[in-house]
């Protein structure tokens, strides 16, 4: 039997579903460390991941390893070069995700938008003695100009619900969508400037990569209206926390929405100062329904991977197809 390593807890069933063809070494605790993840991958066909960092050091350790299944969409926890010169395939969890994130995110800038968060905090700590015309004054959504950077799969589920809240929508993208996607959303083309300009929303929802580090910083967030919002359902690293942090407490922008972080789990210290701003631990896929689909579709792909199964050979969502068939190097 090939032995694989599932290096997060994830649900007992799909562990048993994975030890009906494979050796299963399950750490079912804490997040392994490097030394650790290395040691334990070092007898292994194949693993299982979610955003451990896998690269040319992990393939020195780990002579067998052919596949790396990982129970995300995105995988820039993956060095592409590196699976790719040793004939390592990676894969990803697309599609199942996309509905609940959408979900998420609509939430996220809804909260941020109409200060839920801020408000419930005060409320919690016994502020509230009388109504206020003024109170927590926050920023329409029916109606406004939704600004989606990022216009895949999860951006495109967004711009849909903005249908219903009778919003214009505009998306900045690496290239432009197809011309009928963009009549169906409604939705127009525009640079990331004129974007960040015109946009009462902004939500961020594209890869993260060396090119798109730090897409929002200072300067992007200057451009952006002093009432505007900015949502961040991508990656942390897509925005500079520490330059958001200021433009928050300087009031550069109304508010922000984040569900993920540079370096996380650990937060900029100076965005826990700030009240404009609605931080939640990188759950916007975290429904029962999706995390069992995401997990159930990184065992098919390792399984397939691996050659077994009804679809050996064939997994469903290579990152490098180019590997397949290939002997690891
Ligand atoms: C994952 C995500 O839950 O799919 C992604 O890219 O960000 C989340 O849905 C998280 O990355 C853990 O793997």
């Amino acid at each position: 039997m090939q032995k694989i390593l599932v290096a997060r807890p994830i649900f007992p069933d799909v562990i048993e579903r994975l030890k009906q063809y494979f050796e299963v070494d399950w750490n079912n605790g804490d997040v392994l460390g490097n030394d650790e993840l290395l040691a334990r991958l070092a007898d292994k066909d194949g693993a299982l991941t979610a955003g451990e960092p896998i690269g040319a050091a992990t393939f020195a350790a780990a002579p067998r390893l052919r596949v790396v299944a990982n129970m995300a969409v995105g995988y820039n926890n993956f060095d592409m070069a590196a699976f790719n010169a040793a004939y390592v395939l990676g894969t990803n969890t697309p599609d199942v995700l996309n509905e609940s994130t959408a979900d998420f995110g609509w939430a996220l800038m809804m909260a941020t938008a109409r200060r839920i968060a801020e408000s419930e905090h005060w409320l919690r700590a016994g502020h509230w003695k009388k109504w206020n015309y003024d109170s927590f004054l926050g920023a329409d959504v029916y109606g406004s100009t939704l600004g989606v950077i990022g216009m895949g799969r999860i951006g495109q589920a967004l711009a849909r619900r903005a249908r219903g809240f009778d919003m214009r929508v505009i998306y900045h993208n690496r290239s432009r969508v197809a011309p009928q996607i963009e009549a169906e959303l409604n939705a127009q083309y525009v640079s990331k400037e004129d974007l960040l300009k015109r946009a009462d929303h902004v939500v961020l929802v594209l890869p993260y990569s060396a090119a798109s580090h730090h897409t929002i910083g200072a300067a992007e967030l200057a451009l952006m209206k002093p009432t505007a919002t900015l949502t961040n359902i991508a990656r942390g690293g897509i925005v500079d926390d520490a330059a958001l942090a200021v433009a928050l407490r300087d009031g550069r922008i109304a508010a922000a929405g984040l569900d993920v972080y540079e370096g996380e789990p650990s937060v900029n210290p100076a965005l826990l100062t700030v009240p404009n701003v609605v931080l939640t631990p990188h759950i916007a896929s975290a429904t029962e329904t999706t995390r069992r689909a995401m997990a159930n579709l990184a065992a098919d792909n390792l399984i397939a991977g691996l050659g077994e199964g009804p679809r050996a050979g064939r997994p469903p969502n290579p990152v490098n197809p180019d590997v397949l068939g290939k002997a690891r190097s």
